[in-house]
């Protein structure tokens, strides 16, 4: 069903399958200038589910962008928090706002956040950016709807490398236990996460047997095929009495030439900005969407511009201001250099992993944090270093195993994916069963 009026019940907007594909052009170009407007972001995974944004938001879902909270609409959960560019885009093509607002992405109080703000963005369903969290959320949604006799469907949209995370695999078992068949997951097959591959950095196949092994119904299809993605998702409405995963096979960074596969593009813009060898003007001549013209493009930017000019100085009224004299700097005797944390923890695991206890379990951040350190220069340290995919409750327990056979095991990730996701672990494992 497409973009509805919830009042009248009439459809609102519909469009080809054609008009879809070109559509999702427009989509990639309008995301290539957020991001580039931005200054940062994550082109890689945007760029590869936006066949699918376009699918579900221009043609699936049952919605209702001037009735953004209708309570018969389809929920889209979009776990995989990192592609929130995609999503905006999406729903600024859907209507919820003018597309062209996209480019304040990651601009203070623009509701255009780095990661999606289900209080700050209409149409948003899913606050998220910590992975592993929107099929369990699905899951409820999909019950209260059971619960309920409501008919509204629901949609969570996951990486791949999302799936090392073991909460993924709860929900999953949870909603085949219930029957869910109102319950869609897309799993955007890109074959690729922050440290590599994702066969390299936790293996994932066989995918499909896994998820059928678990209950669920599933469909193989290209996701980059529109007409394929909307076969799939009407499929997946026919079968009853189970979940259905939709395995989209994608190609990260889909659509710009430099970005193509390129694990290195995972979380930045383009890196040479507006012009040059890998630019906006270069993303934008591989995307071939014609009404993207130099014009346009340059309104685009003064629109991100003038939206900073006005931050900027709301902030410096409203803001104390701060000077880097520090007043520990204005002796000799105790000078010190300012530096990021991260770059002290990988000197210190660098020095320290001369002793052959020293292990290092990373989370799919290793370089992020510097963890690659430990082995950079030291080849032979490789064989003490373990990737534990985007899996922190698991790594946590695995150093408590290591550190109780006397190892000196270093844990890595951000400190909210490591300390938030592990209070339990580290209470019962390192206060009182080994002295991690
Ligand atoms: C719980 C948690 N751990 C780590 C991260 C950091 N992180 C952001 S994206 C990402 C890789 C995700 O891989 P995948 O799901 O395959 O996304 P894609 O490669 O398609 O962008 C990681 C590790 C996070 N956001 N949340």
């Amino acid at each position: 069903m497409p973009i509805m009026d919830s009042k009248t019940g009439k459809i609102k907007r519909d469009y080809t399958i054609e008009e879809l594909v070109e559509k999702a052009r427009e989509m990639r170009a309008y995301n290539m200038v957020s991001l580039t407007a931005a200054g940062s972001g994550h082109t890689g995974g945007t760029l590869s589910v936006m066949d699918i944004a376009a699918a579900l938001y221009l043609k699936k879902i049952r919605h209702d962008p001037q009735n953004p909270n209708w309570e018969d609409r389809d929920r889209v959960f979009w776990s995989t928090g990192h592609k929130a560019p995609a999503l905006y885009v999406a729903l600024g093509e859907a209507g919820y706002f003018p597309v062209k607002e996209v480019v304040k992405l990651r601009k203070l109080w623009s509701g255009f956040e780095g990661h999606p703000h289900r209080l700050r963005l209409a149409g948003v369903e899913l606050s998220a950016g910590s992975l592993g969290q929107g099929l369990g959320v699905a899951v409820g949604c999909a019950l209260n709807a059971k619960l309920e006799g409501k008919n509204y469907r629901v949609y969570s949209l996951n990486g791949d490398g999302e799936l090392d995370e073991g909460s993924i695999w709860e929900a999953i078992m949870c909603a085949a236990h219930y029957k869910l068949d109102n319950l869609v997951s897309i799993v955007d097959r890109n074959g690729l996460q922050i440290d590599g591959s994702t066969e390299e950095v936790m293996k994932l196949e066989s995918l499909v047997a896994k998820w059928q092994a678990f209950g669920w119904n599933t469909i193989e299809v290209d996701g980059h095929n529109i007409k394929e993605i909307l076969g799939a998702l009407d499929e997946a409405e026919k079968v009853k009495g189970k979940p259905t995963v939709i395995i989209a096979k994608t190609v990260k960074g889909k659509g710009v030439s430099y970005a193509e596969n390129v694990v290195g593009y995972h979380g930045i813009a383009p890196k040479d900005g507006r012009s040059g060898k890998e630019s906006l003007d270069r993303a934008l001549d591989d995307i071939e969407n014609s009404s993207f013209t130099k014009e346009k493009v340059d309104e685009l930017l003064k629109i991100a511009d003038d939206y900073q000019k006005e931050v900027n100085k709301k902030i410096e009224v409203s803001m104390p201001q701060f000077t880097k004299g520090y007043w520990w700097n204005e002796n000799d005797t105790m000078k010190v250099t300012m530096d990021a944390t991260r770059n002290g923890f990988g000197r210190a695991i660098k020095k320290l992993g001369s002793d052959k206890r020293v292990v290092a379990l990373g989370a799919d951040i290793t370089s992020s944090i510097r963890m690659n350190e430990f082995y950079a220069e030291h080849p032979a340290r490789k064989k003490r270093f373990f990737s534990m995919g985007i899996a922190e409750a698991n790594m946590a327990l695995v150093a408590s195993g290591l550190a109780k056979e006397g190892k000196i095991p270093f844990i890595g990730s951000y400190g909210v994916f490591v300390t938030g996701r592990n209070w339990d672990q580290l209470r019962t494992r390192c206060a009182i069963t080994t002295s991690m």
